[in-house]
């Protein structure tokens, strides 16, 4: 059986001779450049010029060697650039980053000292209002002939010289992506709540664009590509980004509309990428047609592998989800590795329906004996057989194993976990309402627009209060703070999801904006000042923004340093500001948390310990880390961010 045959026995749910096995068979299942030459050198084999698979992410082309020696099934095939676009790295023009453009004139840097990937820092459509902005906004010609170069030759060479499965992905990523990238994450969400024509209209215009490459690549592929990939990230650490509703509303006609415009064009099973805790899509990913998920991230609220399979395992399949890279891959032992992987494989493995992967491509961080562990686990217990395969072992085969693998498993049994949320019950609303005494129409309003995620109605009933002489410290006491706890309370029960609290922080703020210079004119203080943002090397910002947005609607005065903070310049703002009594520190890579740990003591080095309480937070992030190193507090969202702010300057909750 070669390596093409059996994976397309997994993927119709069957059991081969073993469970397939992908590294680098995708831009998501691969590796990061330096654990790539590390792997090598651990491997024994000679170190070569590592090609790129991905500048964005910085990931390796698994080459030959390598993929003979870990008996790699899968190989991508993937659009040339195209013919009238090339990217040009600037190394001089943007201090400590190189830097470049896409052909979405997307803006993408990597620090140039420690940095593992570029990371978007311009985004085309941010602030853009109007239809005719998209209309006339230069996309990327779909059919430039450049993409479609040698693609039949390359995708008939994987599937019948090799004997490989072949994989191929588009032009670009998922449409959904590209709408948070174009626009920016800070605009899209609020986008989702009150700007809904326009971004769809956004979202149709990519995905017109994508169709319009599958329309040409799919007949050049047709009958020697086995998969096509897809991608589209809508969910983090404990829960979706977005509401199932507007999942439903907004992004999975669209999903559909792609899958089945693939699958009326070739005989391929759809892959579908999407990080974090996605279980409570599931079913609508299986109804949109998608035959595949990855990266199954086992560490995420609701991920758990065996419940997984039991519930879905039938009629969909998972490529990824055999070691948690946020945990056991990064700091466990080789044997924890291997103890984690004969987990998995024994929840995913039985009846086909699995190609092993590590959970999203391997980081910097992990030791190439975990990589090699993952391997052999999967070969030594990833075999089908008569007696001892995968969910078919005697009693005996678990003696010796332990109960649950030593390192934690994060998010998946936690209870910050927001699936399956729930809408307040109007007795819980009505008596979150009845705390606050505000009776005046102008608050009512205020309140009521907070709530909704209705901005400028929020303002302008801000400024109808003012000029009702009704004081700036009654705005923010009696209706933007009590407002923000009622949006804090839908979010924390699952009511309101990231658009819905991104709107309504954005309406508190522009509030405080408004109030603040009569503040200052009445000498009127803020809670505290606080400083926050995403430490060094890490990018993701989203969070971050959250928590400031929701410290400033509560009464902070918040300084965003924004993200890749170095430890200094932490200590700077401190020491600039003199009056901080609040830091906030977020970090969502495994990669990225010891830099918490650094910044907190370039804080004590610099002997401002003392002065400041430390907040840290972050989706791998938890109680036990914060304590471990030395913070003084832990949120595991921002709502609780807000309470627990409060609690460590000890001012009223
Ligand atoms: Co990335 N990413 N990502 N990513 N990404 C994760 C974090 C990951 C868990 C996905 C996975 O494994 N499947 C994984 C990390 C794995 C690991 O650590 N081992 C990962 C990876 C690997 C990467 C890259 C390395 C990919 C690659 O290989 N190149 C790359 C690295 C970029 C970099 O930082 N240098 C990368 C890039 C990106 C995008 C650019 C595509 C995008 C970020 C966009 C942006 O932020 N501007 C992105 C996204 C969106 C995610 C996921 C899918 C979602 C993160 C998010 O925004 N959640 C994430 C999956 C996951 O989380 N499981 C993933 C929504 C947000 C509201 O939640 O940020 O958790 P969160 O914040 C919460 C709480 O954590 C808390 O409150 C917030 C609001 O409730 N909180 C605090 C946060 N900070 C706090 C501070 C506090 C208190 C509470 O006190 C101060």
């Amino acid at each position: 059986m070669n390596a093409r045959e059996r994976v397309k026995l997994a993927l119709n749910h069957k059991e081969a001779d073993r469970v397939p096995f992908d590294l680098g068979g995708t831009v998501l299942t691969s590796i990061n450049l330096h654990s790539y030459r590390k792997l090598r050198k651990y491997l024994g084999l000679p170190q070569v010029d590592v090609r790129v698979m991905d500048i964005f992410q910085q990931i390796a082309e698994v080459d030959d060697d390598v993929r003979e020696r870990l008996n790699c099934d899968v190989r991508n095939v993937a659009p040339r650039s195209s013919a009238t676009f090339k990217i040009d790295i600037n190394s001089t023009d943007m201090p400590g980053y190189d830097f470049f453009h896409d052909e979405w004139n997307i803006g993408w840097r990597m620090p140039k000292d420690g940095g593992f990937f570029y990371d978007m820092f311009h985004h085309p459509l941010a602030g853009a209002t109007t239809i005719d902005e998209i209309k006339n906004f230069k996309w990327p010609n779909p059919t430039d002939p450049g993409r479609f170069e040698g693609l039949t030759e390359r995708a008939r060479h994987i599937g019948e010289d090799l004997g490989e499965l072949v994989i191929a992905g588009g032009m670009a990523a998922g449409f959904f992506e590209l709408v948070c990238w174009t626009r920016g994450y800070a605009e899209v969400y609020p986008d989702l709540v009150n700007n809904v024509r326009w971004v769809e209209y956004l979202m149709d215009t990519i995905v017109d664009i994508k169709l319009a490459y599958w329309e040409i690549a799919l007949p050049l592929l047709k009958g020697h590509v086995d998969v096509v990939q897809e991608a589209d990230d809508v969910a983090g650490q404990f829960g979706l980004l977005i509401s199932p509703d507007t999942y439903r509303k907004l992004i999975k006609p669209r999903h559909k509309k792609i899958v089945d415009f693939i699958k009326a064009r070739a005989d391929v099973k759809v892959f579908y990428h999407c990080c974090g805790a996605i279980r409570e899509i599931i079913p609508d990913l299986i109804e949109c047609g998608f035959d595949i998920i990855n990266p199954v991230q086992v560490s995420a609220a609701g991920m758990e592998s065996k419940a997984l399979k039991r519930d879905f395992g039938k009629d969909i399949v998972f490529w990824g989800g055999t070691v948690d890279t946020q945990g056991v891959f990064t700091d466990g032992t080789p044997r924890q590795v291997r103890d984690e992987v004969r987990r998995r494989v024994d929840d995913f493995a039985p009846g086909g329906g699995f190609v092993a992967a590590a959970v999203h491509n391997i980081q910097a961080n992990v030791p190439p004996e975990n990589i090699v562990a993952m391997w052999e686990a999967v070969r030594e217990y990833g075999v089908y057989g008569e007696d001892n395969a995968p969910g078919r072992r005697p009693e005996s085969y678990w003696e010796g194993y332990p109960e649950a693998v030593a390192v934690e498993v994060r998010a998946a049994t936690s209870p910050d976990a927001r699936i399956a949320g729930r809408a307040l019950t109007p007795e819980e609303a009505a008596a979150l309402i009845a705390k606050t005494t505000i009776t005046a129409p102008e608050l009512v309003q205020m309140r009521q627009a907070i709530i909704d995620g209705s901005a400028a109605q929020a303002v302008a009933a801000a400024q109808a209060a003012l000029d009702a002489k009704i004081t700036p410290s009654e705005i923010i006491n009696d209706v933007v703070i009590p407002a923000m706890e009622i949006v804090g309370e839908k979010f924390e029960c699952g009511e309101y999801f990231l658009p819905e609290m991104m709107a309504s922080a954005i309406g508190a703020q522009g509030i405080m904006k408004l109030l603040r210079p009569k503040l200052t004119e009445s000498g009127i203080e803020p809670l505290a000042t606080a400083v926050v943002g995403t430490v060094k090397g890490d990018l993701h910002d989203i969070g971050k923004n959250l928590v400031a947005m929701m410290w400033e609607g509560s009464g902070f005065n918040v300084i965003d340093l924004g993200p890749n903070v170095a430890p200094e310049k932490f200590v700077d703002a401190i020491r600039k500001d003199g009056d901080v009594k609040l830091v906030g520190l977020s970090a969502l890579l495994t990669t990225t948390m010891p830099m918490i740990k650094r910044t907190i003591q370039a804080i004590d080095d610099a002997g401002l310990r003392g002065q400041v309480k430390i907040m840290v937070g972050g989706a791998g992030v938890t109680q036990h880390f914060a304590d471990e190193i030395g913070a003084d507090g832990y949120a595991p969202d921002a709502s609780a961010a807000v309470r627990r702010a409060k609690e460590l300057l000890s001012l009223e909750a």
